[in-house]
């Protein structure tokens, strides 16, 4: 049976929730946790620690209607075999990709600041998607997973908006899956990023996907 978001923006949002999957995208401790790497590269992390619950809500509204919940960590291999070269050395941080940071080496597969932060840490079973790049797309088994699991709908959740969100929604969008973000959960760095982010997604009749808070999904999908 079809649902539908009356108050999604640009407009109304139809889906069939049998075929729809939640992807939270890169909640992971290094980008969050105060004395991550987020912050030692001398970001506010405020707004981006402040969605864990909305998040969380949303999770368990996937959860309690029986739906995939699918998470994706931004990490490397620890010899860096997939981190090319333009991307490790990119900007001048005084840390970069795979060196020891606050939390373990920094963005590495099995390091604690790359892991997601425990508040939202998957369940048994749910499908964790490790991405070399921002898109979740690029290099990875999702849109295997998705095909096995018959998808043609995603909310995404996660941060940043601007950044791995808006460029794993772009990928989705490209392969025709019909994307919505739920707008009080995700967030970035930098607020007004985060404003224009969800102002050209919904631009142009929903050229890249729809918006929607959290308690409309929710309801949608009891
Ligand atoms: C994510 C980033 N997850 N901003 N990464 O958006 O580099």
């Amino acid at each position: 049976m079809m649902a539908v978001i009356p108050s999604a923006e640009p407009f109304a949002f139809e889906f069939d929730p049998e075929k729809t999957a939640l992807v939270v995208i890169d909640m992971q401790r290094d980008f969050l946790e105060p004395g991550g790497f987020g912050e030692t590269l001398g970001n506010d992390i405020a707004p981006c620690a402040a969605i864990v619950p909305t998040v969380a809500a949303l999770i368990a509204a996937f959860r309690d209607a029986g739906l995939p919940v699918i998470h994706t960590r931004e990490c490397h291999a620890p010899d860096l075999s997939d981190c090319p070269p333009a991307k490790r050395t990119r900007g001048r941080p005084s840390l970069r990709i795979g060196d020891e940071g606050p939390m373990g080496r920094i963005l590495i597969a099995g390091e604690p600041g790359a892991d997601i932060v425990p508040e939202l840490y998957p369940a048994e079973g749910e499908i964790v998607i490790d991405k070399p790049g921002k898109g979740a797309f690029y290099a990875t088994s999702l849109p295997d997973d998705l095909a096995r699991l018959g998808i043609d709908t995603l909310v995404f959740a996660g941060v940043t908006t601007e950044v791995c969100v808006q460029t794993t929604m772009r990928e989705a969008n490209d392969r025709g899956f019909l994307c919505l973000l739920a707008e009080d959960a995700t967030a970035s760095y930098f607020p007004e990023f985060k404003a224009a982010a969800l102002a050209m997604i919904r631009a142009q009749g929903a050229i890249v996907g729809w918006t929607a808070p959290t308690a409309k999904i929710a309801e949608a999908l009891q």
